[in-house]
């Protein structure tokens, strides 16, 4: 039997799913194309199981509400080092349950987009201020904590977001955050490969250099699916 996440994921993604078939699509370079991975194949395989990136998803102003909404609860902490699993550098963060209306409205639009309707989903959602000089290492979400889908959104900067199979590491999938994008992990991109965010020295997308500068995220997470039963 098919996960609640897998069915009805078709209709309750195509949004997202037409912009990264549209990156699939995208000559080398082309300004639109928001996915490059080490073969064609790996990228349509990923895209069909649901991994995706839509660019715009926020406006300026929306942008600029997230942002300012967060900006005092992540002041009352200061840059630390390294996250206590060692994954995440230079980095601050939150999680909120309670929200503006306006944001409670963005939020929505970002879960009907990425979850597929009836999904039960975390409450608090996780709000990461990674400083200029902060990156993530490669790592895959732990099951015990989240679902089937990673939802987020990126604030103040783009970024280059790498997965990587943990079965064979020259396989490979580049995706191109820009800021006001959303991009969902599902399927094989969020159980089969690491995901990690590129530090500014080595953020290139395609060849081309994304510069990092201070970057806030706001991820939205589905609850751990109930184990199945022996
Ligand atoms: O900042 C992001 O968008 C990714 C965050 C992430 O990988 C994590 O919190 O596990």
């Amino acid at each position: 039997m098919q996960s609640r996440c897998a069915l009805g994921a078709r209709r309750a993604h195509c949004a997202a799913r037409r912009c990264a078939e549209r990156a699939l699509h995208g000559r080398e370079g082309a300004p639109g194309q928001v996915a490059a991975a080490s073969s064609e194949a790996l990228l349509r395989r990923l895209v069909a199981g649901g991994a995706s990136v839509v660019p715009g998803f926020l406006s300026e102003e929306e942008e600029a509400l997230l942002a300012r909404e967060v900006e005092a609860p992540l002041r009352r902490g200061r840059y630390q080092d390294a996250h206590w699993d060692g994954v995440i550098h230079r980095y601050r963060e939150t999680e909120r349950s309670h929200w503006s209306k306006e944001s409670q409205e963005i939020l929505q639009r970002v879960r009907d987009t990425a979850f597929p309707p009836g999904v039960p989903q975390l409450a608090q959602v996780h709000v990461l201020d990674l400083d200029k000089t902060g990156y993530i290492k490669p790592h895959i979400d732990s099951v015990k904590f989240c679902g089937c889908t990673i939802a987020g959104l990126s604030l103040l900067s783009s970024s280059v977001m790498r997965l990587v199979s943990e079965q064979n590491v020259h396989d490979w999938l580049d995706l191109l955050l820009e800021r006001r994008s959303l991009y969902i992990l599902r399927g094989p991109a969020r159980y089969e490969f690491t995901h990690e965010i590129l530090k500014d020295e080595e953020s290139f997308f395609d060849g081309r250099k994304i510069p990092r500068e201070r970057r806030i995220s706001v991820i939205c997470r589905n609850l751990p699916l109930p184990s199945t039963p022996p």
